[in-house]
């Protein structure tokens, strides 16, 4: 696994793009999307005061089975027998109950299979983030240093590398094309229902991407944007960033009754829109998908 020396500094965290400006940029989208936000405001000053080494690319499929055959950690998904999501080129969402556009949960799915084909330099995806705290902890007993999730502080600052737009490599959603595995003409192709959020171009990828296969960042970081959606170690709290600390925030504590992990980035099936560099989405610590994968932190 290779990693980048990411500096200590300071950013602005989140956004506060105005509903206009967004339904300006995203026209295919209905208007009551750009009013479900609010978590991503008020953008705030965050320090980051130590540095960190940040995976260069998102764990892959290769990597992932090498931790399972030299710890014995059985993924979730097969160990709760349940299974995970997966594509299948005759499913019809309009027959799952919420529209799902892959079928699951079934036991055939998982981290090993979701449906299409994937080589050992694809991203590991259909795990949980309690799987990728398991990465994370094996290695670090390992190898005798610390390995961790970022903290999703973290992986905006890292994401961003220095920006302020919408994406790593400017505003328009169409710039995406030089560095991200996102929903594209060759996707759209597949779920055709969803053409109109689709962007343009082909990129080649109707479904996972090897890791850096696009340009990366400017920070050296690749597939921030795209490809997998990362698990970062936060709880997710919708007002969390009125009240974040300045420095290093790890997000708020658990929340009575449960509580929700945030995953960031989008994936090689989100429509740019939500593959923002501030956008935040989150599930229970035990989802797993056909677009959730990781990348991991280790510390310097
Ligand atoms: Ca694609
Ligand atoms: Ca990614």
């Amino acid at each position: 696994m290779r990693f980048v020396r990411i500096p200590a500094g300071e950013f602005l965290m989140g956004s506060e793009e105005s509903p206009e400006a967004l339904a300006a940029a995203f026209p295919a989208l209905p208007r009551e999307r750009f009013l479900k936000l609010t978590d991503e405001g008020p953008v705030h000053r965050v320090r980051i005061t130590k540095p960190f080494l940040m995976g260069r690319h998102e764990v892959t499929v290769g990597q992932f089975r090498r931790f399972l055959q030299a710890s014995g950690y059985v993924p979730e998904s097969i160990a709760d027998g349940t299974g995970g999501y997966g594509w299948r080129k005759d499913y019809d969402p309009a027959t799952s109950p919420r529209g799902d556009a892959f079928e699951g949960r079934l036991p055939r799915y998982s981290w090993a299979d979701p449906g299409f084909a994937q080589t050992d330099d694809h991203p590991v995806v259909n795990i949980t983030w309690n799987d990728a705290v398991a990465l994370a902890e094996w290695l670090s007993k390992t190898e005798g240093r610390r390995y961790r999730l970022p903290t999703e502080a973290e992986w905006e600052y890292a994401c961003r590398a220095g920006t302020r737009t919408r994406y790593a490599s400017g505003d328009d959603p169409r710039s995406l094309a030089r560095i991200a595995n996102v929903f594209d003409a060759d996707s759209a192709a597949l779920w055709p229902r969803w053409q109109a959020m689709a962007l343009p171009h082909h990129d080649g990828h109707a479904f996972t991407a090897p890791v850096g296969s696009f340009a990366p960042n400017a920070w050296g970081l690749y597939d921030m944007h795209g490809n997998a959606w990362e698990w970062v170690a936060d709880w997710h709290g919708e007002d969390y960033y009125a009240q974040s600390p300045l420095d290093d925030p790890q997000g708020p504590p658990k929340p009575a009754g449960g509580g929700v992990k945030v995953r960031r980035g989008g994936s090689w099936h989100t429509w740019a829109f939500y593959a923002r560099s501030s956008f935040r989405n989150w599930n229970a610590p035990d989802t797993r998908y056909t677009l959730v994968g990781m990348r991991l932190v280790r510390e310097d």
